[in-house]
């Protein structure tokens, strides 16, 4: 038998889970016309509800949050009703599942806005970069800086949202503050160069932040509620000037919600060269200042996340390229079975293959 700390359980919130292994949070660009999740999504959940843990894909709130194709929304009756077959399917399993929920700020496109609008941000900044529109890659446009008066009704965009997954079944809710989307647009001084109190100081930065989660807590209670950042991030050109800092106070501040986890981006450990230089910013920096449950995620294999655990450097740890390719993915720990490897070619869009046709081992067996 196994004694890996992965497969032991954790009480996380109210929830008791049966492993340590969450499910990382993946775009994969299948929901259906309307931004609808359908059967498709369903079956593939349910085929990872053996995770501990699983949190969808980033979700968005609204249809301005929108920055790629064919990702699904929490906005809509539809995609409510569309979300409860995931819910329904992923609990007939016995599993436990979280909702991300998602602005993507100015890492859109005019062709995924309402009416071909600008997308909008806390600046008028344009990342470096492409964005994926439905007719392939297009720079990214400079985004509309958000009027002060505007920002409420995101807030509200983002209760509402957290209504629209309670009434779709599911068991909390991300708040994705990570990866350059619009609340790591806040945040970080290289997007945000507001003047209002939305701007300037580290509190006026993380102030977008916290009426995100007391917003969502408001709705949810705070121990249904995890938050994911990554400190580290450079992805969709995101810096800052003094991130320790940052993250070091946003961290602090978290500690008066009683979150169900701070879920954390690591820097790749398949990168000693970026390891090396960012390692301060870490699950192993941030335990000391977070009293709650820590996730980390970041390129881990099962000897490396396992590793994390026996340090107490975090509480779970979350994989996301091996689940695609292996839907039992704790069984195959338990087991130290060999991985089916994955597709990236068929990581973004397109229907089953590379989505829910990966084999369990148990059907390789038979
Ligand atoms: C990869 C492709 C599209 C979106 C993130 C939601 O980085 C994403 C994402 C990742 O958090």
């Amino acid at each position: 038998m196994s004694t890996l700390k992965l497969l032991t359980p954790i009480q996380l919130g109210p929830y008791e889970l049966p492993n340590r292994l969450v499910m990382a949070p993946l775009t994969r660009n299948r929901a259906s016309a309307g931004d609808v999740p359908v059967e498709l999504n369903a079956t593939y959940y349910a085929q990872r509800a053996s995770a501990g843990l699983i949190v969808t894909e980033a979700s968005q709130i609204s249809p301005q949050g929108m920055g790629y194709p064919a990702t699904p929304g929490i906005y809509s009756a539809k995609q409510i009703e569309g979300w409860k077959q995931v819910t329904q399917a992923v609990h007939e399993k016995g599993g436990h599942i979280f909702l991300q929920l998602w602005h993507v700020g100015r890492i859109s496109h005019p062709s995924l806005q309402p009416n071909g609008e600008l997308p909008v941000a806390p600046s008028a900044i344009a990342p470096q970069g492409m964005a994926s529109t439905y007719t392939g890659e297009q720079p990214f446009v400079m985004p509309r800086a958000l009027e002060l008066s505007e920002i409420p009704g995101i807030v509200e965009d983002y209760r509402q949202a957290a209504k629209n997954a309670l009434e779709a079944g599911f068991d909390g809710v991300e708040v994705h503050g990570a990866n350059g989307y619009l609340i790591d647009q806040f945040l970080q001084d290289g997007s945000n160069h507001r003047t209002d109190e939305y701007g300037g100081s580290i509190e006026n930065r993380a102030r977008f932040l916290m009426e995100v989660l007391e917003a969502i807590v408001s709705v949810w209670g705070s121990n249904r509620v995890g938050l994911r950042l990554s400190p580290t991030g450079t992805f969709n050109d995101m810096h800052d000037s003094n991130p320790a800092a940052l993250f070091g106070y946003v961290v602090k501040e978290l500690n008066r919600f009683n979150l169900a986890y701070l879920h954390l981006v690591e820097p790749r450990w398949d990168n000693p060269e970026v390891r090396d230089k960012t390692k301060d910013l870490g699950a192993h920096f941030f335990r000391p200042i977070y009293q709650g449950k820590i996730i980390s995620a970041g390129g881990y294999n099962r000897e490396t996340g396992n590793a994390v655990l026996e340090a107490d450097d975090a509480d779970l740890i979350a994989y996301g390229r091996w689940f695609i390719s292996n839907p039992d993915l704790p069984k195959r720990f338990e087991l130290n079975a060999e991985l089916n490897p994955y597709d990236r070619n068929t990581f973004y869009g397109g229907d089953g293959k590379g989505y829910t046709d990966y084999p369990a081992l148990e059907r390789q067996i038979a």
